[in-house]
């Protein structure tokens, strides 16, 4: 059976991008066809600047959330990574084939590194290593498929390359991952900067939808996103991102409602070129949207609700999540062990 490894960083509320980039897919889709795991990445959220009260609040958030998405602890492992020592077990081994031009070369170390020192920050060294970390998490399981958003395709890459070369110098340990991403809403931009990812740890909440915003303010944002000059409805991403965006929005809010429903086939169903055709105003097509990310968003507040009343249960998933995922993994990672040359503790 395909083995499925995804994570989230709890380093904010959780948003549209999230959700349609990554979630949307892991319930409707994968926990069905495969092995799935999933995990709320803590460890990665320690490579800035961050409060530690806060972690853990978006720790318990996330994995409250992504049940009330509708993971189903019966069918997919759920789990935080930071209780399974097997991650950071491999991570090392993974950093000592790594080498440092190719996780300096990494996009998002590039940009986050940059960010820190013009803040005046320290660059902390996770930032460089984590890479390593995130091909652990990947490599633990024998993952075979790693939904992911377009954002994190680069990382993937080089757990793929870290795999073959580990493969190579050690013998057979690691299968070769590789990343799927969705048919649409690969990357929701920002609502008032259609150029930029709708990223959960950005300040100004202002363009970003979240997942557990109130509804009045979801349809707010939504009316208010920057559109492009033009005045016709058509899908050109380069051309027109902002409406572009919008199209993408409602198509993959259209197909994940669809595959709510019982349609089926989660992250396909609407093309938004097609659906542009059938708009001749921006207001229109913005009201549309609205009522899409509503309809999608009111059953999953609902169910977080009932979830956030009763933390104990929670938790009981997240530690029976840990055992499932602790069980895969270890063999594995004792495996890489023994096959660098350590000599084994048990
Ligand atoms: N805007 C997005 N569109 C599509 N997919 C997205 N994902 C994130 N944003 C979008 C996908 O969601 C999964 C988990 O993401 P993450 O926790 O790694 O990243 P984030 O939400 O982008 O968080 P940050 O802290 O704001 O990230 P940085 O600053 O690192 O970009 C992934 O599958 C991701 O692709």
């Amino acid at each position: 059976m395909t083995t499925i490894f995804s994570g989230i960083k709890p380093t904010g509320d959780l948003t549209l991008g999230n959700y349609l980039g990554a979630i949307s897919r892991w319930v409707r889709v994968d926990q069905h066809r495969a092995d799935a795991f999933f995990s709320v990445v803590d460890l990665h959220a320690l490579t800035v600047e961050h409060e530690p009260a806060r972690i853990r609040r978006l720790s318990r958030r996330t994995a409250t959330l992504l049940l009330a998405a509708g993971l189903d602890p019966q069918v997919c492992a759920l789990f935080v990574q930071s209780h399974v020592d097997e991650h950071t077990r491999l991570s090392y081994l993974l950093e000592c084939v790594a080498t440092d031009g190719e996780l300096r070369r990494m996009i998002q170390y590039r940009e986050k590194s940059a960010r820190a020192r013009e803040s005046g920050e320290g660059v902390r060294f996770s930032l460089l290593s984590y890479p390593a970390l995130m091909a652990a998490d990947i490599l633990a399981y024998r993952t075979d498929e790693v939904p992911v958003g377009e954002d994190q395709r680069q990382h993937v890459e080089l757990t793929r390359d870290l795999a073959v070369r580990f493969n190579q110098r050690y013998g057979e340990t690691f299968t070769v991952p590789r990343a799927t991403a969705p048919p649409v809403a690969a990357r929701v931009m920002d609502l008032q900067d259609p150029t930029g990812k709708m990223g959960k740890s950005h300040a100004d909440g202002a363009g970003i939808v979240y997942l557990l915003d109130d509804l009045d303010t979801v349809r707010r944002k939504v009316m208010r996103a920057v559109t492009d000059s033009g005045r016709d409805v058509v899908y050109d991403r380069a051309a027109r991102p902002g409406v572009a965006n919008l199209l993408d929005i409602l198509a993959a809010c259209r197909a994940d409602l669809a595959a709510g429903a019982g349609a089926g086939g989660g992250g396909g169903g609407s093309d938004p070129a097609a659906l542009a055709a059938s708009y001749d105003s921006y207001g229109a097509l913005k009201r549309d949207v609205a009522d899409a990310v509503v309809g999608v968003l009111r059953p999953l507040q609902e169910r977080y609700a009932r979830l956030a009343a009763d933390p104990g249960a929670v938790e009981a998933v997240l530690r029976a999540g840990a055992g499932r995922a602790r069980a895969v993994a270890r063999p594995v990672v004792d495996a890489a062990y023994a096959a660098v040359g350590l000599l084994p503790a048990r």
